[in-house]
């Protein structure tokens, strides 16, 4: 049955069929998005950043927490929080982005952590650079992964596991990796990680592990649900598929004017107005984003400003003399590598990197 238009042509449409299923509602219900006029702020506030926690969030008394540092390394340790506070410190926005992001826009839905676009948040974050501590351990010649295990844990399929994944060395051990006891200026929140976790730029939020409880340095490849089972981009349930690793290009805009509270649309008032949004690419620096208010049949450059950090995003604006109409509105956006945003991203199993553009419908009166 056809929702039916109200006098600005909103759709009232209280949902009927392709009903969300138990376990995407749990997983909402436990983690949440930015919300896209979350994307306002260069630095994105902790109660707006997004979440995504797979298990319990666990309870940490912090005086009989200690941080495990072992493996291949020569000088093994226990740290304690104060420990770990007393080293060089370092504070800097990162962008981080759920690889799930963007999954309501594959059809058929994969059935997951149910994202639309909002899985994105740039938070300043300030700890210890994890690439010198290492050195200074005295990390042996044949290392070639480094292991970060949670204090969480869970069942998953049939067996009780730990979240935990790997970085080769080289990536664990370069600039920008952070031991992060504080979030925008204060000790991390419990479900984003307190006491402490791992911040890795560029990279899907998956390798930025919470509740860190081991830093084992490995001679040796780690197979893990992890890393093995999830966050691939497979066809099929049964395929391998490609690992997640760094951010693919991107870009939001930030809603103008007003919502309708049933379907997100916005109406604007006829006059000049700056669109803005936010646009980023892993490692790659943004070289243009490009908007179109004609549903892509015609494209005009936005204005990029650098973000002040070279882990966080790139903000844009666009002036545009509003006239009375519909527009849907799309933002595109090219990484240094020459890397473009899709109209529509190939379908995985796992409804993974799905970076394609994003629409947005607007009523001017
Ligand atoms: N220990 C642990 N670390 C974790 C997770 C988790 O469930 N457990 N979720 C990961 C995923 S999938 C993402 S996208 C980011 C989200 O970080 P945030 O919740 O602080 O936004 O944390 C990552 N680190
Ligand atoms: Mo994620």
């Amino acid at each position: 049955m056809q929702p039916k238009n109200n006098a600005y042509g909103a759709r009232r449409d209280f949902g009927h069929g392709d009903d969300f299923t138990d376990m995407e509602v749990s997983r909402a219900l436990r983690n949440h998005g930015s919300l896209y006029e979350g994307l306002a702020t260069d630095v994105t506030p902790t109660s707006m950043h997004f979440l995504l926690c797979h298990f319990d969030i666990p309870v940490v008394d912090v005086g009989q927490y200690r941080l495990s540092i072992h493996g291949r390394i020569r000088r093994p340790v226990q740290l304690s929080i104060d420990e770990i506070l007393k080293m060089p410190e370092q504070s800097y926005a990162v962008t981080l982005e759920c690889s799930g992001n963007g999954r309501k826009n594959f059809h058929p839905r994969p059935k997951s952590q149910p994202w639309n676009d909002t899985a994105v948040a740039s938070a300043e974050w300030t700890g210890c650079p994890l690439g010198p501590l290492l050195e200074k351990l005295g990390v042996e010649i044949d290392a070639s992964e480094i292991l970060f295990t949670g204090l969480d844990q869970g069942v998953e399929v049939d067996e009780v596991i730990k979240y935990e994944r790997s970085l080769p060395i080289d990536e664990a051990l370069r600039n920008g990796v952070l031991l992060a006891y504080a979030m925008n200026g204060q000790p991390l929140t419990p479900p984003h990680g307190y006491p402490l976790r791992l911040i890795v730029p560029h990279w899907y939020g998956m390798a930025s592990v919470k509740w860190l409880r081991s830093i084992e340095v490995l001679d040796r490849e780690f197979h893990g649900y992890y890393m093995d089972k999830a966050y691939r981009n497979k066809s099929s349930e049964d395929e391998p598929g490609a690992p997640i690793t760094l951010q693919k290009v991107r870009s939001l805009i930030i809603p103008p004017g007003v919502r309708y509270r049933h379907d997100g649309r916005r109406l604007l008032k006829s006059g000049p107005v700056t669109l803005q949004g936010k646009a980023w690419a892993g490692r790659q620096s943004i070289l243009r984003v490009e908007i179109s208010l004609d549903r892509g049949r015609s494209w005009k450059d936005a204005k990029l400003r650098k973000s002040s950090s070279e882990f966080s995003w790139t903000s844009w604006t666009f002036p545009w003399n509003a006239e009375r109409g519909r527009y849907e509105i799309l933002s595109r956006a090219t990484a240094a590598d020459g890397s473009v945003q899709p109209t529509s991203a190939t379908w995985n199993y796992l409804g993974m990197e799905n970076n394609s553009v994003q629409s947005l419908s607007v009523i001017v009166e």
